[in-house]
């Protein structure tokens, strides 16, 4: 299985840790209804799941559920409902698409309001080796702590730009796009990220050996994934905003308490639009499963439609698709029941190599339309595509 690394920007084989391909992707903030963007997102490392378990490779899949954040104690707050609560609903929903999608569900699934105590003692342990450091926060009991990146960068084991090849002013710019503060008094650097914020007033907080508090988003998922996978993991992986500041972070905290490498590999998914514009909550214009499905959709054809871009692409969802997917779904269902048992393998042979191909489904597909196309086509198929496809004909 060769898959795109962000890192190096090359193919690169998926290695192994101790024999099993140990994958992270970063999980939803439930805080609102998640999108046909993000199930794209899961849908590309459920096809990458797939491929390696079907080559023979041991996979231990961990997910997080980022439910100890800004965002989620915001909307909390401003719609006047248990934060709890609205994860609750929010990851139940996300749970119910996954499933309508066969997605297969990670080996670990994590919230972090589960583990809290154990980025809360990592936080601990980077302060006293002064990889953390507390700042003035005069509006809190406690002070909040920071990452100290150009003590990790010193080891060598982080640069500025590692996962993302961002430039200067672009690293500057998604810093702060994703809640950094470059201009906070006292920071050692400019981008050195929040480890620990002390407890405010009205804020849910737990302890921990550097005061009451919670912790910072990039800690929240260095911690889950060397806590399920390890401390080194074959790849961590998500959408293509979580470059930077995210997966460079979380790398650099998980690097800074093992002094190792973080991961093998850093895969990143596209983004999707919706009808030429980016889909987001406050265009309205989300595109959900739930609602296709409700809509009386087929699972198979919102997967099957998602499938035939190429998962590094971006791209935009027009409902078209939908109907072109549900007629190809239709082709390939006439030609599975017509299929046959045949000792020829060729054509399933194809299909794994164009999948082990930076996850090529849309080659794949195309294979999948010549073999609907003839008339004899073979059993075998049938069962590849619902293996590696995750669509039952
Ligand atoms: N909880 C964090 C990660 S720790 C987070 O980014 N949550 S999220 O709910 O905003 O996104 C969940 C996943 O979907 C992430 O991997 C994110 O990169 C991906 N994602 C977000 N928007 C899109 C989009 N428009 N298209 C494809 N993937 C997306
Ligand atoms: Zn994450």
């Amino acid at each position: 299985m060769h898959l795109h690394n962000s890192a190096s920007e090359r193919l690169e084989p998926v290695r192994t840790v101790d024999g099993v391909a140990r994958l992270y992707v970063c999980g939803i903030t439930p805080y609102d209804a998640t999108h046909l963007g993000h199930a794209a997102t899961y849908l590309a490392f459920d096809t990458l799941g797939r491929a390696l378990r079907q080559s023979g490779v041991e996979v231990d899949y961990a997910q997080n559920i980022t439910d100890v954040d800004d965002p989620l104690f915001e909307r909390a707050n401003a719609t006047n409902v248990d934060w709890q609560e609205l994860a609750q609903e929010q990851t139940d929903l996300f749970r119910s698409d996954m499933a309508a999608l066969r997605v297969i569900p990670p080996d670990s699934y994590v919230r972090v309001q589960d583990v809290l105590v154990e980025p809360a003692d990592a936080v601990g342990r980077l302060v006293e080796r002064d990889l953390g450091y507390a700042v003035p926060t005069p509006d809190a009991d406690g002070d909040d702590i920071y990452f100290d990146l150009a003590a990790v960068e010193a080891s060598g084991l982080y640069e500025p730009g590692f996962v993302s090849h961002f430039a200067p002013e672009r690293l500057a710019e998604a810093f702060v796009e994703f809640g950094g503060d470059p201009d906070r008094e006292g920071k050692r650097s400019t981008f050195d990220p929040l480890l620990w914020r002390a407890a405010r007033p009205e804020e849910p907080s737990w302890p921990s050996p550097v005061g009451r508090g919670r912790p910072g988003w990039h800690v929240e998922c260095a911690i889950i994934a060397t806590g399920a996978l390890g401390e080194h993991v074959s790849i961590q992986a998500g959408g293509r905003d979580l470059r930077f500041p995210h997966h460079e972070m979380s790398a650099a905290h998980a690097s800074g308490l093992t002094g190792k490498p973080f991961a093998d590999h850093y895969a990143h998914a596209g983004l999707i639009a919706y009808e030429g514009t980016k889909m987001s909550k406050s265009l309205g214009n989300l595109v959900l499963v739930s609602k296709l499905v409700a809509a009386g959709h087929d699972p198979a054809a919102i997967r099957l439609a998602v499938l035939s871009h190429h998962y590094r692409e971006d791209w935009e969802w027009f409902d078209g698709e939908l109907d072109a997917a549900a007629a190809r779904l239709d082709t390939w269902r006439a030609a599975a029941a017509r299929s046959e048992p045949s000792p020829e393998h060729a054509p399933v042979q194809r299909l794994r190599e164009a999948i082990a191909d930076d996850l090529d489904t849309p080659a794949a597909i195309r294979l999948v339309d010549e073999w609907a196309a003839q008339e004899r086509p073979s059993a075998a198929m049938r069962t590849a595509v619902d293996a590696l496809l995750g669509i039952r004909l």
